[in-house]
């Protein structure tokens, strides 16, 4: 007599695995193991969160060409708010959402400012972050990558190029350029010329009215502001005098707009090794500036 068993099958666990996944930036479909996505190579990792979480997380661009001061700002600014409990607190979402914070931590702590971004956006740092505002029953979710400059710049001579820069881009609910404040009071108009490319190129991005980056907010930062004193006064008067251009496509095309000045070293020397390039390295950390533009775009997300 053959005895008669109940086996339950698991053929419905080769369906979820399966079912293609979307990209939390550009929408492609993914398999459900893929790390990066297969088109634009983001972690794959957003959208497993976004879609196990039901999340929706709204998006921050932190851009401007490369050697700015992006992966500093970021680092120091992630690293700020997950120590403050005041009115504004971050919390990291998954282990390499604090990458980015830790290594800019560390080679600040050496005495180093952190190594130049890769080009490759598989290897970029993203922070997904839930942020906590003392005014604000609802955190927020947030998704800020750290960018390499020279990818950024490409994308903007030839649109496309970067299929991550432009979808990532085109999702945002708000950008802050960051603009060497040294190189514009040594009178080099090559940041002037960047950032105006930057502002055509968002202004050009989203066809759409409702969406179009006209309504969105725009940050502009000065970085390095700890080496010039009368940025950090008055960055606006700073602009008008050092940044003529950008500050009237800002004028005419970006009517929520801000100027800001900020910098994380208060004293900074040049290391000089025989047979290399001299680099620049900070011999104290006094981070100013850091946190009010990154509030000042908050106030106009949504949660
Ligand atoms: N004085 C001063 N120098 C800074 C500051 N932030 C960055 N720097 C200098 O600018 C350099 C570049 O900074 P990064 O943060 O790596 O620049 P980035 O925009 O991330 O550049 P890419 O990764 O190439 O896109 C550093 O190595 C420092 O020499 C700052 O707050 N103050
Ligand atoms: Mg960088
Ligand atoms: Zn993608």
């Amino acid at each position: 007599m053959t005895k008669g068993i109940t086996q339950p099958l698991d053929s419905y666990r080769l369906a979820e695995i399966s079912a293609p996944v979307p990209c939390y930036i550009c929408e492609s479909s993914n398999t459900h193991n893929a790390e990066f996505c297969h088109d634009c190579a983001a972690p794959m990792a957003l959208a497993h969160q976004a879609r196990s979480q039901k999340l929706h997380p709204r998006m921050i661009a932190t851009i401007g060409p490369s050697a700015v001061g992006k992966t500093v700002y970021l680092g120091m600014l992630m690293d700020m708010l997950s120590r403050q409990p005041d009115r504004l607190h971050l919390l990291a979402r998954g282990a390499f959402s604090i990458t980015l914070q830790q290594t800019t931590v560390a080679a600040l702590a050496r005495c180093r400012f952190p190594q130049k971004t890769p080009n490759e956006p598989d290897r970029w740092n993203w922070v997904h972050s839930q942020i906590h505002r003392r005014d604000q029953p609802i955190p927020l979710e947030l998704i800020m990558p750290d960018m390499a400059g020279e990818a950024i710049l490409e994308e903007v001579d030839h649109p496309h190029s970067y299929r991550v820069i432009r979808a990532f881009l085109e999702k945002c609910a708000g950008a802050l350029i960051l603009v060497d404040a040294i190189k514009l009071k040594e009178g080099s108009l090559e940041q002037d010329f960047f950032t105006m490319k930057l502002l055509t190129y968002l202004s050009e991005l989203v066809e759409a009215p409702r969406n179009a980056w006209s309504n969105r907010p725009v940050g502009i930062v000065f970085s390095k502001a700890d080496q010039c004193e009368g940025c950090m006064r008055d960055p606006t008067a700073f602009a008008e005098k050092h940044a003529k251009g950008m500050t009237r496509q800002c004028l005419e095309r970006f009517p929520k707009h801000k100027f800001f000045a900020a910098g994380v070293a208060g004293a900074c020397a040049f290391r000089e090794i025989p047979g290399e390039p001299r680099v620049r390295v900070p011999l104290r950390i006094e981070p100013r500036g850091i946190v009010e533009p990154f509030e000042w775009i908050l106030d106009y997300i949504d949660v």
